[in-house]
């Protein structure tokens, strides 16, 4: 089954085989069994700081990290929860930082928008929109520089697309034709600011065009697609191809935030015409009417998850708090809480 994989692997760019398919099934519903747990954490009260879920949007980091190996890196937004799962942070992690404890990928400091761990090339989810097509550009500089077949990638929201780090970054990347994919989720919202309003080019491939900079348009609510072009995209950049920007079309299913209205600056008829184009439903109708999986396979595969994502939420609210004697590691660089620079000791 490995070397099945591996050799599906090294296909890419192509549309992915049984074996991937079957793995981005598997993350997606990860994704989707997070964010669901995390609703019903944040309704309970238990979530420090903002929830912004990926409900809706699973196919893309599904996708595009398929292709990736630990050592690219990833740079998420605060929509984020999806791209660090998907690039290999484990749920205990993940629900351990929003609830401020110890455990979780940040010591329980960031919180959702705060997501770290460079060892599995996960460089941060933001609260901040628009600096990830820039720092992503900027490791790839790196990479670069120093011969290295490594890739980053950059995800962003439409919100940022009228921002100048967009546009700055397209024009770096282009001209240093720096291997580096620049991931726009377009779910036609930033907050609750219709795309449409506040662009009269609603394409936002087109406008990776004014730059050169080589781009695709996928259904980002189709795993397949995305999987193939990020793929393709993935691979030119390690062979030093350069970038290019893949603009995924989707929707996001819930509100902005937890606790934000849903509707309002949409329709409810909107939502619901959207659900019918669900990325999972959509994913496991083609599996089994394609024989790659049969219902009862899924379902099994379904449990399966749900078992360990809700194992994975107990030990997370059974682990401590972090210890307060520790509230300025990693706030003044090298200085212990009483002021003592450690580099002198
Ligand atoms: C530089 C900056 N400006 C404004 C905000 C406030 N803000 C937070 S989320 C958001 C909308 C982002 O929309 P989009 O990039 O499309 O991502 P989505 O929420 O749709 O995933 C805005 C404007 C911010 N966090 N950073």
């Amino acid at each position: 089954m490995k070397a099945q994989l591996a050799a599906e692997q090294n296909r890419a760019g192509e549309t992915p085989g049984p074996e991937s398919l079957l793995r981005c099934y598997r993350t997606m519903v990860t994704i989707r069994k997070c964010e669901e747990r995390l609703v019903r954490s944040f309704q309970a009260g238990l979530i420090y700081g903002g929830c912004h879920t990926y409900v809706g949007q699973e196919a893309i980091a599904a996708g595009v990290s398929a292709d990736l190996r630990d050592d690219d890196l990833i740079f998420g937004t605060h929509r984020g929860h999806g791209h660090a799962l998907a690039k290999g942070l484990p749920p205990v992690e993940l629900f351990a930082e929003l609830y401020g404890r110890a455990g979780g990928a940040s010591g329980g400091r960031g919180g959702s928008m705060h997501l770290f761990k460079p060892e599995i090339g996960l460089m941060g989810t933001s609260g901040i929109v628009g600096p990830s097509i820039l720092l992503a550009a900027g490791a790839a500089y790196t990479f670069k520089l120093v011969g290295s077949d490594r890739v980053s990638v950059a995800y962003f929201g439409d919100g940022a697309v009228n921002n100048g780090a967009f546009h700055e970054g397209c024009n770096m990347a282009t001209v240093w034709e720096l291997p580096v994919l620049f991931v726009c989720e377009n779910n036609l919202y930033a907050t609750e600011v219709p795309f449409a309003t506040v662009t009269n080019e609603r394409s936002v491939a087109k406008k990776a065009d004014a730059y050169a900079l080589p781009r695709a348009v996928v259904d980002g609510n189709d795993v397949r697609e995305v999987y193939r072009e990020a793929g393709r995209a993935i691979a030119r950049a390690r062979a030093g191809g350069g970038p290019t920007l893949l603009e995924c079309r989707t929707y996001r299913q819930r509100s902005h935030a937890e606790g934000m209205r849903e509707t309002g600056y949409r329709t409810r008829e909107e939502i619901e015409g959207w659900k019918t184009s669900d990325p999972i439903l959509a994913l496991r109708t083609s599996l089994t009417d394609d024989r790659v999986a049969a219902a009862g396979e899924l379902d099994g595969i379904d449990a399966e998850i749900d078992e360990a994502v809700e194992a994975a939420n107990r030990a997370a609210l059974a682990s401590g708090d972090p210890d307060p004697r520790t509230v300025l590691d990693h706030v003044l660089g090298g200085h212990d809480r009483d002021g003592h620079n450690r580099d002198e000791e």
